[in-house]
């Protein structure tokens, strides 16, 4: 009985686990370039995501935390939210600013949304009027002139790209949003979507040279639809098999999936409830923050973190080996709001003499902790102190008796780092405990 039930077991297992990959691109075997350009994101740490639509309009309609959602939350129907892209002139739009500051916010790539929930195309889409150049009075290409920018200043380019979409007629059946927008088709082909889609995600692939990747969204709003991802992700490494390709389901990575993301979260904390998976150790790491509570323009939302925290968040991710990928929400008619660029230039100050202990680093021997976290590069540990209590530090999980030597960072001081049987004991004195992180460099045998 045993015997049959653990066998019971493992077939139902087996076809679970069968059912969820073979809808992804098994088999999917990495390029050598896939494989540097993961190595070079690894490298990177720090992103700039964007999320610019015709939604930023609205300024999140006087409700904090709602911005690039107000379709959805404020249930305008189809037809009255069409008439948004027809007062979207962002006649201020400089790309070759915006790419200036993230090179001086020492960011090293940005991520856009191509497309989000609400359908709209914000780059120059042919098989849709429902895009930024027939629809708007403003009629250029923005992703196709930043992207011009980014390629002049050596910035990658990754495009955003909602899966989800409350406007397209054959994204039916409807999935757990958008259920209140009240004149959503109620027929559809949901393959006709896919097709029509995958053909967009060509345009993108195609229309603009090389790209970082795809940051794919909305999959959670019909966990259970066939997605063809397969077909999609085959479609993109065809096209750019260099590309990064992650999605937001928020599940362990899929075959064909190229980085794992983690929605305002540090990875393995589940600080929003729904990224309860595990963390993949077989593709980089990701992880989005928001710098007030929004993600598109919300001109109320004030809630801005600090510097201090933001740095923090940077700091604690590159110590579980994630990427930072921090967002702003330009205004409508194309500027940065400027307590964005405020907080990007200060972070990019910390970065111009700290960005030796965060690029090019990996997750440290111990993952973050109350105190602080850790970094490496070859032979070297990074300790990050981002909160000292005025108390001695254990740390273990270092190799004591590879230690060489242990000095601060900021002056090459050497630092009082203790040996002990399962690690370091380090005290800092008040003297040399600096605002934001305190960091000490050990050099190991
Ligand atoms: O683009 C930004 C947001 O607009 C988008 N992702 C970031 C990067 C986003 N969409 N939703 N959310 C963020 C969080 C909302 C999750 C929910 Fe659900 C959707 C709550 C209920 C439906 C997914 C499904 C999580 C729980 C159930």
């Amino acid at each position: 009985m045993r015997l049959y039930l653990s066998k019971f077991l493992v077939v139902t297992l087996f076809a679970g686990f069968l059912s969820i990959h073979l809808s992804a691109q098994e088999g999917y075997v990495p390029t050598q370039e896939n494989l540097d350009n993961r190595e070079w994101f690894q490298d990177a740490k720090y992103g700039l995501f964007v999320h610019w639509g015709v939604y930023s309009i609205m300024g999140g309609g006087c409700d904090e935390g709602i911005a690039e959602w107000i379709m959805e939350r404020k249930d305008i129907p189809i037809v009255q939210y069409e008439k948004l892209p027809g007062f979207f002139n962002p006649t201020q739009f400089d790309p070759a600013q915006w790419v200036s500051m993230v090179k001086k916010a020492g960011m090293k790539y940005i991520t856009i949304t191509s497309k989000h929930h609400d359908g709209f195309a914000m780059y120059d889409s042919k098989i849709s009027d429902y895009n930024i150049v027939d629809a708007t009075p403003y009629g250029k290409d923005v992703i196709g002139m930043l992207k011009e920018e980014c390629d002049k200043q050596g910035v990658k380019l990754f495009f955003y790209h909602s899966q989800l979409d409350w406007h397209h007629p054959d994204y039916f059946p409807h999935g757990r949003t958008g259920n209140g927008i009240a004149d959503r088709s109620q027929s559809g082909d949901f393959n006709a979507y896919i097709d029509y889609m995958n053909s967009q995600l060509s345009e993108l692939l195609t229309q603009y040279g090389e790209i970082g990747g795809i940051w794919f969204d909305g999959m959670w709003d019909k966990p259970d639809a066939n997605w063809r991802l397969g077909e999609t992700y085959a479609l993109i490494h065809k096209h750019q098999p260099g590309a990064l390709i992650g999605s937001n389901h928020h599940k362990m990575p899929y075959p064909g999936e190229d980085f794992m993301m983690f929605e305002r979260d540090l990875p393995g904390e589940n600080s929003m409830g729904f990224n309860n998976t595990g963390i993949s150790d077989a593709v980089p790491l990701e992880m989005c923050e928001t710098m007030n509570g929004s993600w598109g323009f919300n001109i109320i939302d004030q809630n801005y973190k600090s510097v201090e925290k933001l740095i923090h968040t940077m700091v604690r991710a590159a110590g579980y080996g994630a990427n930072f990928l921090l967002n702003t929400g330009p205004m409508p008619n194309g500027k940065i709001q400027p307590e964005n660029v405020d907080t990007l230039m200060a972070i990019g100050h910390w970065l111009e003499s700290y960005g030796e202990t965060v690029y090019g680093t990996r997750k440290g021997p111990v993952k973050p902790q109350e105190w602080g976290a850790t970094t490496i590069k070859d032979n070297v540990v990074y300790i990050h102190v981002l909160n000292y209590k005025g108390r001695a530090i254990e740390i273990q999980g270092i190799e004591s008796d590879r230690l060489r030597s242990a000095v601060y960072f900021d002056d090459g001081s050497r630092a009082d780092v203790k040996r002990n049987k399962d690690g370091i004991t380090i005290t800092i004195p008040k003297e040399k405990v600096k605002p934001i992180d305190t960091v000490i460099v050990l050099t190991l045998m």
